[in-house]
C-alpha cells in the first residue's frame, strides 16, 4: 500500500510506515503527530538560552545583541545559562544511568544475601576478575561471599567522597593522568552528580569553563562508573552474553501468541519476566484462554538486555513503542525506567492492552501499578505474567494489525565475546587495523528523535562507515535500527569494504557488532582502553570515532560528554540546545581537544558525518604511523 509523504518523510523503516498508515486509519496520535503540533518549538530552549533555576524567572536572553536583554535578572550571561542548562543534563543522564547501576548492586547483595527472589550469580569468571579489581580474596571463598563484598565495594562507589572511581583505572594511565591534571578524575559517582546540582543553583558557579569541566568529570563518573558498574553487575547475575541469533522489528508480535513487551532499562526485571513467561503452569493459563503460548519481547534497551542473553525478539527502538501497541496485539505493556512515553497510558485506553508500572520509581497515568522487588522477584513477575495471560481474553481479534516485518540478526557481542571471536586474543583485531584492513572502530549509539526520519541517520551513517572499512561497535536504539535494516548479520559483510569484509568473514561476524544497551557503551571503553593499552598508547591516539545520529535524551548528553572526555571524537546527529552560547559551541566543538584530546562535532547529514568520522580515523592513523 503506497504511504503519504507525510509517512515516508516521517520514517525509513517499513513495519513503522505500515503501523504509521495503521494510526491514521484509527484516527490515534503518536510522537509525531505532538512534534508536528509543538512547531513551531521556542527558539530560546533550542538555543538554551531559556533559564528557569530560580523564581525571579524565567528569563531568557536575545540571541541578538541589540534586539533584547543580553542578562538574565541575576545579572547571567547565555554563556552562563546555556552551560548551566547543558550540565544539568549532564546531571539528569548519569543520575539515571548510575541509579540503575545502583539497583544491580543491590540485587547482588540481597543475592549474595541469599535475600533475593529467584536471582543467582550466573558468571563466577566474572564475579572473580571483578574482585580482582577491587582487591578482593577469592581464594577457597563461596560466590556468595565474594559477590558479598563485590556488592558492597560497588555500592560504596555512589557515596565516596574521596579517591576515584575504580573502573575508571581501566583507563590507560596516560588518560587518568590527563583527568587528575584537569581536575575531572570523579571522586564518588553520587557527589559528583550533586556538585553539579549545587554549581548550577543561582549564584554559584558563574564560570562556563569550570561549569563545563564539572559536566565532564561527572560524565566520566557514569561511563567508568555507574554506567560500567550496571554493565558488569549485570554480566555477575544473568551471565556475559555472547553471540546469539535473534529477530527484531514489530513483527515479532505473534497473532495466536499471549504478547508481552518488556520496556525500559534494568535486566532485573525484563530477566524475571523471562523466566516467569516458561513457567508450565501460565503456559498451560495461555492454551487454555485459547493462546498457542506465551511471546515476550522486547523494547528500546530492555529488548537490548533480553536478546543478547536470550536471543528475545526486539519488537523495535525508542519511537516504535507507541506502534506496538497500536498493533492490538500486546496483551501487556510492562515497564520499568527510562524512555517510556506517558503517552502510553491513554493509548493502551483505545485497546485491551495493559500498561503495567513495575517501578517505585516510575509510575504513569493511565498505567496498572504492580510493583515489583527482588525480594520476591519471581512471584511478582509471575503474577505480572499472568495478568498478561488472563488478558489474552479481551483481545479484539477484527482490531489487530502486525505488519509482517521481521529482520534476523546476531547480537551479543560484550568484550569477552569480541575477544573469543578473535581467537582468545585482541592481536588479530590490532594486527587488521595496523594493515588497514579494518580502518578503524566506531561506537555509534543513541536514540531515534521525531526531529529526524526514524532510523534514517542511524542506518545511513553506519552503512557509510562499514562501506569505508571502519568495524562499528553499537548498543541503544542505534542497535535496533542497523538490526533492522539486516547489517547485524555475517551476511552483511557484502555491504562492507573489502578489508573489513575480509576479516568478518574469517572470524563469522557481522560487520555491525551489538554490544548491548546504553549502559553498556561501557563495554566500548573497555575494548577501547584495552586496544590502546595493547598498542601502548591513549585512547585519544586511537582510530576510533562515535557517533550519536538520533539522540535525544539526557542519557545520550552524559554519555556524548564521557565518551569525549575519553578521548574519542564524536558526532551528534540532531543539535543540541547550546547555540546560543558562542563561547560554550567554541569549547565543546574546539577547545575540549586542548583539555581532553577530543570534541564534538554537529552533522545531520549521516552522510557527512560519517565523512568526519572517516577522516579523523585516517588522521590518527597517519599519526600513529600506521
Ligand atoms: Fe533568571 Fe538568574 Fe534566576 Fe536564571 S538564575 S531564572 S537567569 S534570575
Ligand atoms: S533506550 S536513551 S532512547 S538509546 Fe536506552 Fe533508546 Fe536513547 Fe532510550
Amino acid at each position: 500500500m503506497p504511504y503519504s509523504e507525510k509517512i515516508l518523510n516521517r520514517s525509513v523503516d517499513p513495519a513503522t510506515q505500515k503501523m504509521l498508515g495503521r494510526a491514521e486509519e484509527l484516527d490515534l496520535e503518536t510522537a509525531w503527530d505532538r512534534y508536528e503540533k509543538m512547531l513551531p518549538q521556542c527558539g530560546f530552549g533550542e538555543l538554551g538560552l531559556c533559564c528557569r533555576i530560580c523564581n525571579m524567572g524565567p528569563c531568557r536572553i536575545s540571541p541578538f545583541e541589540d534586539t533584547g536583554p543580553q542578562k538574565g535578572i541575576c545579572g547571567a550571561t547565555a554563556d552562563i545559562i546555556v552551560a548551566r542548562n547543558l550540565i544539568r543534563m549532564i546531571a539528569g543522564g548519569a543520575a539515571a544511568h548510575s541509579d540503575h547501576g545502583r539497583d544491580l548492586a543491590h540485587t547482588l547483595l540481597l543475592t549474595a544475601q541469599g535475600k533475593s527472589g529467584g536471582y543467582e550469580i550466573k558468571d563466577e569468571i566474572k564475579l572473580s576478575a571483578l574482585a580482582r579489581e577491587y582487591r578482593i580474596e577469592t581464594q577457597g571463598r563461596s560466590k556468595e561471599d565474594i559477590g558479598l563484598d563485590l556488592a558492597e565495594s560497588v555500592y560504596a562507589e555512589f557515596g565516596k567522597q574521596e579517591g576515584f572511581v575504580q573502573f575508571s583505572r581501566r583507563a590507560p594511565k596516560k588518560r587518568v593522568e590527563l583527568w587528575k591534571k584537569a581536575g575531572i578524575d570523579p571522586r564518588g559517582i553520587d557527589r559528583e552528580i550533586v556538585e553539579i546540582m549545587h554549581r548550577t543553583h543561582i549564584g554559584v558557579d558563574n564560570d562556563p569553563v569550570n561549569l563545563i569541566l564539572q559536566g565532564l568529570k561527572t560524565s566520566i563518573a557514569d561511563g567508568w562508573g555507574g554506567s560500567a558498574i550496571a554493565t558488569e553487575i549485570s554480566d555477575v547475575l544473568f551471565g556475559t552474553p555472547e553471540p546469539v541469533r535473534s529477530m527484531v522489528n514489530l513483527g515479532v508480535l505473534k497473532h495466536e501468541h499471549v504478547n508481552i513487551i518488556a520496556h525500559g532499562h534494568e535486566p532485573v526485571l525484563s530477566e524475571m519476566i523471562v523466566a516467569a513467561a516458561h513457567d508450565p503452569k501460565l503456559v498451560e493459563q495461555a492454551k487454555a484462554c485459547g493462546a498457542a503460548g506465551i511471546n515476550v519481547v522486547g523494547m528500546c534497551c530492555t529488548g537490548n538486555e533480553i536478546s543478547m542473553r536470550h536471543g528475545i525478539p526486539i519488537a523495535g527502538n525508542f519511537l516504535q513503542q507507541e506502534l506496538a501497541v497500536i498493533t492490538g496485539a500486546v496483551e501487556a505493556m510492562i515497564v520499568d525506567v527510562q524512555c517510556i512515553m506517558p503517552a502510553l497510558g491513554d493509548l493502551c485506553e483505545c485497546f485491551h492492552t495493559k500498561f503495567i508500572s513495575t517501578s517505585p520509581k516510575a509510575k504513569f497515568p493511565g498505567a496498572i501499578h504492580m510493583e515489583f522487588n527482588e525480594e520476591h522477584a519471581m512471584e511478582i513477575a509471575k503474577e505480572i505474567v499472568g495478568t498478561a495471560v488472563e488478558n489474552y481474553a479481551n483481545r479484539n481479534k477484527g482490531k489487530v494489525f502486525i505488519p509482517e516485518d521481521t529482520t534476523d540478526c546476531m547480537v551479543g557481542f560484550s568484550a569477552e565475546a569480541i575477544v573469543k571471536a578473535l581467537g582468545g586474543t585482541l592481536d588479530p583485531l590490532l594486527d587488521a587495523i595496523k594493515s588497514g584492513a579494518i580502518k578503524g572502530i566506531a561506537g555509534v549509539v543513541g536514540c531515534n528523535n521525531v526531529k529526524i526520519k526514524h532510523d534514517e541517520g542511524h542506518v545511513e551513517l553506519v552503512k557509510e562507515l562499514i562501506r569505508n572499512n571502519v568495524l562499528v561497535t553499537t548498543t541503544g536504539c542505534n542497535a535496533i535500527a542497523v538490526a533492522k535494516a539486516g547489517l547485524m548479520l555475517p551476511e552483511a559483510s557484502a555491504q562492507a569494504g573489502e578489508g573489513l569484509r575480509g576479516v568478518c568473514q574469517a572470524l563469522g561476524i557481522p560487520p555491525v557488532l551489538h554490544m548491548g544497551s546504553c549502559v553498556d557503551i561501557s563495554r566500548i571503553l573497555t575494548v577501547c582502553a584495552a586496544v590502546a593499552n595493547a598498542l601502548g598508547v591513549d585512547i585519544s591516539d586511537l582510530p576510533v570515532a562515535g557517533a550519536a545520529p538520533e539522540w535525544m535524551s539526557e542519557k545520550a548528553v552524559s554519555i556524548g560528554s564521557y565518551v569525549v572526555s575519553s578521548g574519542i571524537f564524536t558526532v551528534l546527529g540532531t543539535v543540541p540546545q547550546v547555540l546560543g552560547s558562542p563561547l560554550v559551541t567554541q569549547i565543546l566543538t574546539k577547545t575540549a581537544n586542548d583539555v581532553v584530546g577530543a570534541a564534538f562535532a554537529v552533522e545531520t547529514d549521516p552522510i557527512k558525518g560519517a565523512g568526519l568520522m572517516i577522516a579523523h580515523m585516517d588522521a590518527k592513523r597517519k599519526a600513529l604511523g600506521i
